[in-house]
């Protein structure tokens, strides 16, 4: 039986990488962080179906800053797979956190290899990083793959530039079997709600209920990638499992703006969205009613953007045989209809209160 470590296993890719992992049959340990409120929750549709208890699946407490926790799990798991997701994964919080994002995504990643080394599973175990489109930036070129230069516009961005370069050096110098994962945008009922993708359906769902007036974003035009969370984690897999280490583009090769979004979401759920103003002023209208249900508001524009990010995956498609299926709206949809479900439950509850 293979034995997989994944870090950040309760974040949204983590989740579907576990539920992916042990429906092939692997041993799956996961590492998770305190908090004051209990964080397990992306983790109820593997825990729900064995009361509590998963017999291949257990949890260790780590921290990405804590080196001596790392070292710890990996000499107790001694795994064939290392899976590196955990991170402070959020571009505009970056801003705000530029010293706790480099020490988590950068060093972080630095200490899970080093980790390796000492406990000599750089010769046995395979390493997976989780690199992202945010590489790529102010783009030079579109769409991006592989050979594209990196140029990116957040501490973010960069903290995940240092972990890219961190593990193609350690594959160069000590033959570690790092591979990195460059990840366009992916999104799923299980997305984080604070990122654009969760926000509108989220919102757009409850205002739809009657539960919500209206919500704000910043900019609307911005472009991206958008794929299928649950898609994408496959590839993460086949990385790990080619005779040679590399690195690929993982994406749809389609880019949306982020108010094409905001009309797809609305589309599915009714809502006859009309547009008023301009820029900072624009306002979206519900035509039915008259009210104004989404406003820009300036504090959720970035210091610096990423305009455009379109992927061309075609080495991922030619050398893994990974491909895409989930289509834009069909994303959107499944997205929708998750938080309807949900914002249905929500006023029944409101209503037995
Ligand atoms: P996510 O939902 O934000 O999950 C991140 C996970 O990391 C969470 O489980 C979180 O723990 C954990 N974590 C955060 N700080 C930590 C720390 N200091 N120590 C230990 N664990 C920590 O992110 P995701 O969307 O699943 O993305 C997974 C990885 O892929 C991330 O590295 C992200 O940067 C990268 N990526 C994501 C995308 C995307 O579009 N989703 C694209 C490219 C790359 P809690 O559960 O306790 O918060
Ligand atoms: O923003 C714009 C925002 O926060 C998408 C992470 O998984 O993907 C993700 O990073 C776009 C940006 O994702 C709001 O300015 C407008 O242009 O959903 P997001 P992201 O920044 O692209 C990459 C690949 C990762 O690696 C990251 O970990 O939407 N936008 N209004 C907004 N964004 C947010 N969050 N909130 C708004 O109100």
């Amino acid at each position: 039986m293979k034995k997989a470590l994944i870090t950040g296993i309760n974040g949204q890719d983590g989740s579907y990488l576990a539920e992916f992992l042990l429906g092939k049959g692997y041993q799956v340990c996961g590492t998770v962080r305190r908090s004051s409120t209990f964080n397990r929750g992306r983790l109820e549709g593997i825990y729900r179906n064995t009361f509590d208890h998963h017999v291949n699946l257990n949890l260790e407490y780590s921290d990405m800053n804590d080196s001596s926790s790392l070292i710890r799990v990996m000499d107790a798991v001694r795994p064939d797979e290392i899976y590196n997701l955990a991170a402070q994964s959020h571009v505009q919080v970056s801003f705000d956190t530029p010293e706790y994002t480099a020490n988590v995504d950068a060093l972080g990643t630095l200490r899970m290899i080093e980790a390796m080394r000492i406990l000599g599973l750089d010769k046995t175990a395979r390493f997976y990083q989780a690199s992202t489109s945010e590489l790529f930036g102010k783009v030079s070129e579109v769409p991006q793959n592989e050979n594209t230069p990196f140029h990116p516009c957040s501490p973010y961005g960069v903290a995940k530039l240092y972990a890219y370069w961190i593990t193609k050096n350690y594959r160069e110098a000590y033959g570690l079997f790092g591979v990195n994962g460059i990840l366009f945008n992916h999104e799923s009922p299980r997305r984080g709600e604070n990122f654009v993708s969760k926000k509108i359906t989220q919102s757009l769902a409850r205002i739809k209920l009657g539960l919500q007036d209206k919500f704000k974003l910043g900019n609307l035009e911005a472009k991206r990638d958008w794929g299928y969370a649950k898609e994408y984690v496959e590839s993460m897999w086949l990385m790990l499992q080619q005779d040679k280490p590399d690195d690929f583009v993982v994406a749809t090769g389609e880019t949306h703006t982020v108010r094409e979004f905001v009309e797809e979401a609305c589309r599915n759920l009714d809502i006859p969205l009309i547009w008023e103003g301009q820029e900072a002023e624009k306002r979206g209208i519900d035509q039915r009613t008259g009210k104004v249900i989404l406003e820009v508001d300036k504090h959720y524009f970035r210091p610096a953007e990423v305009d455009i990010l379109q992927g061309d995956s075609s080495k991922a498609r030619r050398v893994l045989g990974w491909q895409p299926k989930v289509t834009f709206k069909e994303l959107v949809k499944l997205m929708v209809d998750f938080d309807l479900r949900k914002a249905k439950n929500e006023s029944r509850e409101i209503l037995i209160d």
